[in-house]
C-alpha cells in the first residue's frame, strides 16, 4: 500500500507543452470535455460517427448498438468490413504503398523495412496459402510465433480470410499451448523453428510437436513453420509445411473476405480467478475502431511519426498496438525481436536514436529494470543517447510508481514529452483510462481520466458509486465497441466474471480496485481485487500456479500469493505442503528448484515462483479455509502476524515464514 499512498499524496502536476497542444488531435481540455459531452448527449450517435470516420465499410451499418441480449452487446452488427483491408489495402489505394509499415529490428541488430505494398503482398500470399490448405472463414488458427514480420503477417492473413486467430505467447509451455489449441478447436498452427532472444535460440516447433502429441488436437491438419534460425526440427510430412515453400507458389493478390462487424477477429487467452485461462473473444468492427481511434487520441499519431510499442504479439498490447492499431492508422512502426538488455541495457535507447522513434510505448517493469541498469552502468544511461526525436511516451500493464514516472519523464522524455499512463485490459480491447497528450494535466502515478465514450466509475460491493477520494471497485457503466464479446465457448463464465449479479448485473467489472482524486477526478489504479497476480505486467492466476504445483507427485497442497517487488511489480510466492516430511536446508532448496522447473514446464517460465516455502500444513480457519491474508503477510516478510485467533494451527506460521 506504500506505493498507493505515495500516489495519493502526489502533488506534482505537469501541463502539456503548448507545442504539443497546438497540433494534437484532441487539443486542450475543452476539446476533451466536448467529446465527453457528445458521448453523454448521444451515445450511439457518437460511436456511429467515429466508426464511420475511422473505418472503411464494405456495407455500411444501419444500427449502432443492440442491447436486447445484454450483456451480450453487439455493435454495428449489419455492417460488413475486413480488418486487413482497413490495415493495408486502403493505405495502398490512398498512395501510401511505398511508406514503411514495419521497421523490423532482429535480435542481432539486422534491420528489415517492409512497405505497406509489400506487407499487403505478403499477407495476401499467406492468406491464399491458408485457403489452399482448406482454412475457411470462422476456422480458428493458433499462432505461436516469435516477434517477427511473419508474426504480424500471420495475424493479418487470418483476418484477411475471416479466420479467427488465437496467438499464444512464445514463452508458454507445450501444456499451455495444448490447452489453448484444444479449447479453440484450431485447424492450423503457425509457428517458427526457433526464436532468438538475447543471443540465444529457443525452440518453438518442438514445443508445438509436444503440444500436438499431448492429444485432443485432431482438428489440426496443418502446421506452418517459418524458418527463423535454420535449427534442426522434427518433421511430420503429413501435416508440417515450410512457410516459405507454401507461399512461393501463391498469388500476391487475395480478395479480402467481407465479414459482419461482430465476426470474431481473434480469441486471446488470459488468466482469471480459476485454474483455467479464459478465451477472450473480440469482434472485428468495434475492436478495430478502437484500435485506430486510440492511436489517434492517446498517441496523437501523425503521418510522419515513428511508433514503437515494445510488447510481444502474444499479449493484447501486441495485438492492438502492433498488429492492428498502427497499421489501421497507416503509421510507420518499429517492431523488435529481442530483449531490452541485449547486447546491453542501452538497447531501447539505441534503437530510439537509430530509428528516430517519435512515440514510444513500454511497460513500467522495463523502465524499472533499465533504471537499475543505468544506475549501475552510466554507459547505458538514456542521457548517453540522442532521444530528441521522442514526442510522446507511454506505459502499460501495471501501475507506475511516481519515482519511475519521474525518471521516465526526465531522463527518457527529456522533460518535454507527455507520458500517457494507459490503463486497459485484454478484455477492454484498447485503452479505457488514459491521459491525452495534448490535453490532460499529468500526475505521476495516475492514469488520469476515462477516454471519451468510456463511462468508468468507482463503486462499492453493491454497485453504488462511492464519492471521489474513497477507494472502491473499478467498473464501466455502459458497453463500448471494443469490449470483449464473450468468453470463447463459455458464455456463462463471461456473464459471471464481468457482469456479476452482486453489482446489479449491468456494470462491467474490471477486476481492479481504484480511487478517484477528490478535486480532479483522476483515477489511480490500486491493483487487482481478484486472485490474479501481475508479474512484470503479465497476468497470472494464483489458481493456475497452484494447480500446476499440486500436479507434481511430491506435492500435497499449495497456496500461491503475490508480494510487492521493486522491479517486477509483484513476485510469486508459493507455500507448499509435501506428501513427505517437510524438507529443510540443501534438500529443501533442491526440491524447491525442482518445483520451480516443474511449474515452468506446466505453464511457462513467467509462472515460476520466486520464493518457495515449505510447511507441515497451511494456515487454515477452523472451517478449513486457507488464510491467504496471513500468507500475504508472511510473503512480505512480516513476522508477527496480525490476528491469529481464528486460526486452527498457529504454530505453522513460523515454519512458513522461514526462507530457504
Ligand atoms: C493491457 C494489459 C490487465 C491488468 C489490469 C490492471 C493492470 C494495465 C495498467 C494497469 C495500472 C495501468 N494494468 N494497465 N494497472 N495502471 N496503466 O495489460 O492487459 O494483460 O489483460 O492486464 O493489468 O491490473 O486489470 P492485461
Amino acid at each position: 500500500m506504500a506505493a498507493i499512498e505515495s500516489v495519493m499524496h502526489e502533488g506534482r502536476v505537469f501541463e502539456p507543452a503548448a507545442s504539443i497542444v497546438e497540433t494534437a488531435a484532441v487539443s486542450g481540455m475543452p476539446a476533451y470535455h466536448a467529446l465527453v459531452a457528445e458521448a453523454e448527449r448521444d451515445y450511439e450517435g457518437f460511436w456511429g460517427r467515429l466508426a464511420r470516420t475511422a473505418l472503411d465499410w464494405q456495407t455500411p451499418f444501419t444500427k449502432v448498438l443492440d442491447e436486447s441480449r445484454a450483456p451480450f452487446y453487439t455493435w454495428f452488427e449489419d455492417g460488413r468490413l475486413n480488418a486487413s483491408y482497413n490495415c493495408l489495402d486502403r493505405h495502398v489505394e490512398n498512395g501510401l504503398g511505398e511508406k514503411a509499415a514495419l521497421i523490423f529490428e532482429a535480435d542481432d541488430g539486422t534491420v528489415t523495412r517492409v512497405s505497406y505494398r509489400d506487407l499487403l503482398a505478403r499477407v495476401s500470399r499467406l492468406a491464399n496459402a491458408l485457403k489452399a490448405r482448406g482454412v475457411k472463414t470462422g476456422d480458428r488458427v493458433v499462432i505461436y510465433m516469435p516477434m517477427s514480420v511473419e508474426g504480424v503477417v500471420a495475424m493479418q492473413a487470418c483476418a484477411r480470410i475471416g479466420a479467427t486467430h488465437s496467438v499464444v505467447f512464445g514463452g508458454f509451455s507445450s501444456k499451455s499451448l495444448n490447452e489453448r489449441i484444444v479449447d479453440a478447436g484450431a485447424v492450423a498452427v503457425i509457428t517458427a523453428d526457433e526464436q532468438m532472444r538475447g543471443g540465444r535460440a529457443l525452440p518453438l516447433k518442438s514445443i508445438v510437436d509436444e503440444a500436438l502429441a499431448a492429444g485432443g488436437t485432431e482438428t489440426v491438419t496443418s502446421v506452418i513453420v517459418y524458418r527463423r534460425t535454420g535449427g534442426d526440427v522434427h518433421w511430420d510430412a503429413a501435416r508440417d509445411l515450410w512457410l516459405h515453400e507454401l507461399v512461393a507458389t501463391q498469388s500476391d493478390v487475395c480478395a479480402p473476405e467481407w465479414v459482419g462487424a461482430e465476426h470474431p477477429l481473434f480469441i486471446l487467452y488470459t488468466s482469471g480467478s480459476t485454474g483455467k485461462p479464459k478465451g477472450v473473444q473480440h469482434s472485428t468492427g468495434g475492436y478495430l475502431l478502437w484500435a485506430q481511434q486510440t492511436m489517434q487520441w492517446t498517441f496523437d499519431i501523425k503521418s510522419e511519426d515513428v511508433f514503437w510499442c515494445t510488447a510481444d504479439i502474444g499479449w493484447i498490447t501486441g495485438h492492438t498496438y502492433i498488429c492492428y492499431g498502427p497499421t489501421a492508422a497507416g503509421a510507420t512502426q518499429v517492431i523488435f525481436e529481442g530483449v531490452p538488455t541485449y547486447p546491453d541495457a542501452g538497447r531501447f535507447w539505441k534503437m530510439i536514436e537509430q530509428h528516430r522513434v517519435t512515440v514510444f510505448y513500454t511497460a513500467p517493469t522495463a523502465i524499472r529494470s533499465l533504471i537499475k541498469a543505468a544506475d549501475a552502468n552510466p554507459e547505458v544511461h538514456p542521457r548517453r543517447y540522442d532521444l530528441s526525436s521522442l514526442r510522446v511516451i507511454g506505459t502499460v500493464g501495471e501501475p507506475i510508481n511516481p519515482a519511475a514516472w519521474m525518471w521516465y519523464h526526465d531522463e527518457v522524455g527529456g522533460g518535454r514529452c507527455p507520458i500517457v499512463d494507459t490503463f486497459w485490459q485484454t478484455e477492454t480491447g484498447g485503452h479505457v483510462i488514459s491521459p491525452l497528450p495534448g490535453a490532460t494535466p499529468l500526475v505521476p502515478g495516475s492514469c488520469t481520466l476515462p477516454l471519451p465514450g468510456i463511462l468508468a466509475a468507482v463503486v462499492d460491493e453493491t454497485g453504488q458509486e462511492v464519492p471521489n477520494g474513497q477507494g472502491g471497485i473499478l467498473v464501466i457503466k455502459r458497453p463500448w465497441p471494443a469490449m470483449l464479446r464473450t468468453v470463447w465457448r463459455d458464455p456463462e463464465r463471461f456473464r459471471k466474471s464481468y457482469f456479476p449479479e452482486e453489482l446489479g448485473g449491468t456494470l462491467y467489472l474490471a477486476g481492479d480496485g481504484a480511487v478517484r482524486d477528490a478535486t480532479t477526478g483522476n483515477f489511480t489504479i490500486m491493483g487487482r481485487i481478484d486472485d490474479v497476480l501481475n508479474i512484470s505486467g503479465h497476468r497470472m492466476g494464483t489458481m493456475e500456479i497452484e494447480s500446476a504445483l499440486v500436479s507434481h507427485p511430491l506435492v500435497a497442497e499449495a497456496a500461491v500469493v503475490g508480494r510487492p517487488d521493486d522491479t517486477t511489480g509483484e513476485a510469486i510466492v508459493a507455500f507448499v505442503v509435501l506428501k513427505r516430511t517437510r524438507p529443510t536446508g540443501d534438500e529443501g532448496r533442491a526440491i524447491a528448484n525442482e518445483l520451480r522447473a516443474w511449474v515452468a514446464k506446466q505453464i511457462g517460465p513467467i509462472a515460476k515462483p520466486r520464493d518457495l516455502r515449505f510447511g507441515d500444513n497451511l494456515p487454515k480457519t477452523r472451517s478449513g479455509k486457507i488464510m491467504r491474508r496471513l500468507l500475504r503477510g508472511l510473503a512480505k516478510g512480516e513476522t508477527a502476524p496480525q490476528d491469529t485467533s481464528t486460526l486452527e494451527n498457529p504454530a505453522i506460521l513460523e515454519q512458513l515464514g522461514e526462507a530457504l
